[in-house]
């Protein structure tokens, strides 16, 4: 394969742009039924037959030929050894990436409405909310080239954090390959308990239990069209984290940054996939046309050059816009997953940007930095859903009930008009529940 790619452009002003933009954002959906149809039967065998349905699949799919589930468990011992093993420069970079995501998700939880709060009206009555970490959690993390350490700090810090009492990480080993850096990682992000199953297996161990693996509260984390189909149907059940689609970044320049910096954290997200998806929106044609020149010069050096290519060539978009505040417009109509904004005044064009997983200020902001080791989750809303969710965060793990305490003074108001309604509602029982309290 060539390591050239002539990246499809478009111009905002063009007729249609509109319809060929969103149009271009969609990705054909794929034609789930048959994953469905077998992750249906997976499922159920787990739910019924537990260990020993988990056995037969471990062998199935990942050739492991095991007597019993107990030995799928890596000891945490042998967690802190994978650790211990890694070079200096590992462990300080994987150290030092945790400490900063621990502590960003420690501010978090203090800023972002993750504690109880009350307050008492005038005759006493007392209202609030009490926040609860959830009591179990399942982290699953992909096998094989996805397996990605930085992603397991990425979900077991903030549920930690939240004070999720156990964190239990599932982690297929086809043949037994396991990875130190994701054992590592673990590790360090004080996961509990580690089991060495995968697929639409697993997402049942952890949401239906088994004799050997617990049953948990919610399951986050990615995993391939199985483990998102399974997700899927264990959903109320438990509760899950989202379904993430290919990574996406989308770049705003003013024409002021290095087009190499561009062309490199355009290739930073179309590395991971074939399906991902990297966008520039520019005002500057000349400068457009710098960047298309930087990728043609930096795609042979690249490793990852074939993901790259078929990245680029089949999702990638230069679009040419009016000016920066048509570019914010634009950005928030795409809602990418990650939002660089490489001007010289971000902030100026940052506050425009309503739609956005994560946005990324500044030209030495780049996208990778946010991805191991700035201190945000890297886990967000893909496929334009930033329209209406958030990224992965402290307030995932933790619910809230609320708290109600009516003083005597106060049941004399309430009393009244819940009875009114209540019996509008041919509801008796409530009505008189409420009257009983009522003095005479
Ligand atoms: N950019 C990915 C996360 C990741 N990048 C992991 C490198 N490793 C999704 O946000
Ligand atoms: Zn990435």
């Amino acid at each position: 394969m060539s390591s050239q790619v002539q990246v499809k452009q478009l111009n905002s002003g063009d007729a249609g742009f509109k319809e060929t933009l969103l149009s271009s954002l969609s990705l054909p959906t794929a034609d789930d039924a048959a994953i469905d149809a077998a992750v249906v039967n997976i499922l159920s065998a787990v739910k019924e037959r537990g260990d020993s349905a988990i056995l037969e699949f471990t062998k199935q799919f990942d050739r492991l030929n095991i007597a019993n589930v107990t030995e799928l468990e890596i000891p945490h011992r042998d967690l802190e050894k994978s650790y211990q093993e890694l070079s200096s420069e590992q462990k300080n970079a994987l150290d030092i990436a945790a400490k900063r995501v621990r502590a960003y998700h420690e501010r978090q939880k203090i800023e972002a409405g993750c504690h109880s709060w009350e307050y008492e009206e005038a005759d006493g009555t007392k209202l609030g909310q009490k926040v609860t970490p959830l009591d179990r959690v399942g982290i699953y993390v992909p096998g094989g080239k996805a397996a990605y350490p930085s992603s397991v700090l990425m979900n077991a810090i903030p549920a930690k954090v939240a004070g999720v009492a156990e964190v239990i990480m599932v982690v297929p080993t086809p043949d037994g390959a396991r990875n130190p850096l994701v054992l590592a990682a673990a590790y360090l992000a004080g996961v509990d308990r580690v089991f060495t199953i995968g697929g639409a297996q697993a997402i049942g161990a952890l949401a239906y239990g088994t004799k050997t693996i617990p049953s948990v509260d919610k399951i986050v984390g990615p995993g391939n069209a199985y483990v998102a189909a399974a997700k899927r149907r264990v959903f109320g059940t438990v509760g899950i984290d989202m379904i993430a689609g290919p990574s996406e970044i989308l770049v705003l320049c003013d024409g002021s940054t290095n087009p190499d910096w561009v062309a490199m954290d355009l290739f930073s997200q179309a590395e991971h996939d074939e399906q991902a998806q990297s966008i520039l929106l520019c005002p500057d044609v000349a400068f457009i046309e710098q960047v298309q020149a930087s990728i043609n010069r930096l795609l042979p050096e690249m490793h990852r050059a074939k993901v790259i290519t078929t990245s680029l060539a089949n999702r990638a978009l230069l679009i040419q816009v009016k000016d920066m505040a048509e570019a914010c417009d634009i950005a928030n109509a795409i809602a990418a997953e990650h939002l660089e904004i490489c001007a010289l005044d971000p902030r100026k064009w940052a506050e425009k940007i309503r739609h956005a997983g994560a946005i990324f200020m500044g030209n030495y902001t780049s996208e990778s930095l946010g991805d191991y080791c700035a201190g945000p989750n890297h886990v967000l809303p893909t496929a334009r859903t930033a329209r209406f969710s958030s990224p992965l965060g402290v307030y995932d793990f933790i619910k809230r009930s609320s708290m109600i305490e009516v003083s005597e003074a106060g049941a004399q108001t309430l009393g009244q008009v819940a009875s009114t309604l209540a019996r509008g509602e041919g509801l008796q029982a409530h009505a008189r529940a409420a009257e009983m309290r009522l003095k005479k």
